[in-house]
């Protein structure tokens, strides 16, 4: 028995300002698992160009992804940060990947089809190649684990699959990533629309809560937010914009469900919501002072990356040779 720690690993794109659907999706287990694993936490900069982008602002976004990594919690000294592009592995092992990966199965993928048709100029082949590079950011650091929303479920089991695949054709190489998704966040949904996604690609702009958002924007927001007209306090599939709200009151509070039920059973949305809407404005004030700290010193958040660039090449290199020694490249 050895204690070596297992790896995790997960990126987050760079195509917009981050929403508490991608902390409470995704980034939450990022902070809470940093001691239990061996953790490396990317700005997914190359999967970014997939839809277009304006090449200064995504250079911006890309160091505050960083800081914002820093001000929800993630530890520097413990966990692996880096920017995706700074790592050629990456793309050396999206390649071989590309070789394995079956045209049927890409043409599936629900975001693929779902991006596709959102605009013209969308239509490139990163963008129907993009799971074989997340695929590749899993299997060359052999993560263990990946925390991610149910909606990356589809691209989960892409990467699980060309592992195995690979594995069976050139003889054991990766391990076989398994996803953690918390059950009650994996899916935070619109404010606006409560069948859609919370995104931070969404058009309009009160649908999500941006982690930056000014703390009366939030505020407002979340008063705002549809409900239903049953006037019924309760956690149900019927109501599912309430139970969002539910969802993210639990998510911020650690309360349970009992509680919060007994707490507003008989009473109107709007006490609800108002609680909710300070709950989370407190939250995020906390989170926002520590940020513009964080924010305003490049220097650190730029030597992060480049120990984080070193560090993640360590991590990669080793299994890219054995990689391209089993596909066949000549060595010397
Ligand atoms: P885009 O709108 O550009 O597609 P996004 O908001 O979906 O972006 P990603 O960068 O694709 O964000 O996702 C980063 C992580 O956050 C992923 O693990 C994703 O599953 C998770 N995530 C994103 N939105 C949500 C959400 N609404 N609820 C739960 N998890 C989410
Ligand atoms: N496709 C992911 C971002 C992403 C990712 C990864 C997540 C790129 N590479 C590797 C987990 C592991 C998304 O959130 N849209």
């Amino acid at each position: 028995m050895t204690d070596k720690k297992k790896t995790l690993l997960s990126l987050v794109q760079p195509s917009g300002d981050l929403t508490i659907g991608n902390y409470l999706g995704a980034i939450k287990n990022f902070i809470k698992l940093q001691d239990e694993y061996d953790c490396y936490i990317g700005v997914a900069d190359l999967h970014s160009i997939t839809v277009p982008q304006v090449a200064a602002e995504l250079r911006k976004r890309s160091r505050e992804i960083v800081a914002i990594y820093l001000a929800l919690g993630l530890d520097p000294d413990k966990v692996t940060i880096f920017i995706q592009s700074h790592n050629p592995d990456h793309l050396k092992l999206y390649w071989v990947l590309n070789s394995i990966s079956y045209m049927g199965q890409l043409s599936r993928m629900t975001q693929f089809k779902d991006k596709q048709s959102r605009a013209d100029e969308n239509n490139n082949a990163a963008l129907f190649t993009y799971p074989t590079l997340m695929a590749a950011d899993i299997l060359a650091y052999n993560a263990d684990v990946v925390p991610v929303g149910i909606d990356q479920q589809q691209h989960m089991e892409l990467a699980r699959d060309l592992a195995i695949r690979f594995n069976s054709r050139y003889s054991e190489t990766f391990t076989v990533p398994e996803s953690i998704i918390n059950e009650s966040t994996r899916k935070i949904m619109s404010l606006r629309n409560p069948e859609k996604k919370m995104s931070k690609s969404d058009e309009d702009k009160n649908a999500s809560i941006f982690l930056l958002d000014p703390l009366n924007v939030i505020r407002k927001k979340i008063k705002s937010a549809v409900t239903d007209s049953l006037n019924n306090f309760d956690y149900n599939d019927e109501q599912i914009a309430l139970k969002n709200l539910i969802d993210i009151y639990l998510a911020f509070t650690g309360e349970d469900l009992d509680q919060v039920l007994a707490k507003y059973k008989g009473k109107g949305y709007g006490e609800f919501k108002a609680d909710l809407a300070d709950i989370v404005a407190n939250d995020l004030e906390n989170f926002q002072n520590k940020y513009n700290e964080i924010i305003s010193d490049k220097e650190r958040l730029d030597q992060i990356l480049k120990d984080g660039a070193e560090k993640s090449q360590r991590k990669t290199r080793n299994l890219l040779d054995k990689v391209y020694r089993k596909v066949g490249f000549l060595q010397l």
